[in-house]
């Protein structure tokens, strides 16, 4: 359930006014709920929205659980890879969540801060890390780190609305990277949709029971590694087998789909990055949406 907040603890937060806040509430500005005593209570992630749209300078971020300097500062996408790469490997939570957490404020996209901000800072950690300059403790602290920043970041989204369409995925069996994966999920509630992540090393089969259960509109693989090339096309194949008969789209991507993998498997689309998955779902036509079936919500 989601954090509720008064609307004196909004008004210290953003430093206006109590009354304020209550009169933005009834002008539907910011979203609120009313206990059963008729008090108005306000969603966390409805007041971010607020934040984010107007550009609303924040009085007292902690009152928001924000890091101390949210709203303040530099959010600028080139300089902010530097910035959490360093972050990262001194295992600088507070200062990493500051920087991606102050770029989602500064109205940056999920996808350009996946994309441009942590995906580089990522990629420069490998390299650090291929080049005996960090330990590999750094590097897996640094993903820690940054799924606890993505699950906040999510919780920061409006929430899905009830005729969402659906998404579900996750990674093959062997795959162990967390960060690509929960990315797609957060791009995909970006875009409006419910989408439910299976996280990592899933056997294929249960997979495709996921599939023929739930019957998601769209199923995403995030493939980041495997064993070898033919164990990984085997277990696809069981998944896209699954998803062709329940008539379930199929959206892929992840560093090891090289273009002669990608020749032999049958997909929906492939996107080398969250941008193009955001502009596929876009693409898709709004009334075919559907939701989880049944029993499941
Ligand atoms: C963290 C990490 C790990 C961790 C991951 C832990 C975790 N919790 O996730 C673990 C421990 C698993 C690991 C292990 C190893 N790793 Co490693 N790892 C990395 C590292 C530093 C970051 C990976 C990451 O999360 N990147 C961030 C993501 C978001 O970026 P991305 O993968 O590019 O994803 C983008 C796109 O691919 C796309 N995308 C991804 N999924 C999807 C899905 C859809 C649907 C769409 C549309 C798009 C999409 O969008 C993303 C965002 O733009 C990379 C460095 C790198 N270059 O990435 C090395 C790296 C991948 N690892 C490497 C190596 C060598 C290893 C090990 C062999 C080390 C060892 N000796 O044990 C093992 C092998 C494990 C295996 N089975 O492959 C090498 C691979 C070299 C090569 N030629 O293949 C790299 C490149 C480091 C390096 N520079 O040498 N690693």
């Amino acid at each position: 359930m989601k954090e509720l907040l008064t609307p004196k603890q909004v008004g210290r937060a953003l430093g206006v006014s109590e009354a304020s806040v209550k009169r933005w509430c009834d002008r539907g500005l910011l979203s609120a709920s009313r206990t059963a005593g008729g008090h108005r209570r306000l969603p966390i992630n409805g007041v971010i929205q607020f934040l984010r749209q107007r550009g609303h300078p924040i009085a007292q971020p902690e009152v928001l659980g924000l890091p101390p300097l949210s709203g303040r500062g530099e959010a600028t996408v080139d300089r902010s890879v530097a910035r959490l790469s360093k972050a990262l490997k001194v295992g600088d939570d507070l200062q990493s969540r500051q920087i991606i957490l102050n770029l989602y404020l500064a109205r940056r996209t999920m996808t350009d801060i996946c994309d441009r901000v942590i995906a580089p800072a990522f990629h420069g950690l490998g390299d650090a890390w291929q080049h005996g300059e960090i330990e590999v403790y750094q590097e897996r602290r640094g993903c820690e780190i940054t799924l606890r920043i993505l699950h906040e970041l999510q919780g920061m989204l409006p929430d899905p609305l009830d005729h969402a369409s659906y998404a579900l995925g996750g990674t093959l069996e062997s795959d162990y990277y967390t960060l690509p994966n929960a990315m797609v999920e957060l791009t995909l509630r970006e875009q409006g949709w419910l989408a439910e992540s299976h996280g990592c090393g899933n056997p294929a089969d249960t997979l495709a029971a996921a599939i023929h259960e739930r019957r998601p509109r769209l199923f995403w693989l995030s493939a980041s590694t495997f064993e070898s090339p033919d164990a990984f096309l085997h277990e696809y194949r069981t998944v896209q087998e699954a998803a062709s008969a329940a008539d379930v789209a199929i959206a892929v991507g992840g560093r090891a789909l090289t273009p002669e993998l990608r020749r032999q498997m049958t997909y929906s689309a492939y996107g080398d990055n969250l941008r193009h998955l955001a502009g596929y779902v876009d693409s898709l036509p709004v009334s075919k949406a559907r939701g989880p079936t049944e029993s499941d919500v």
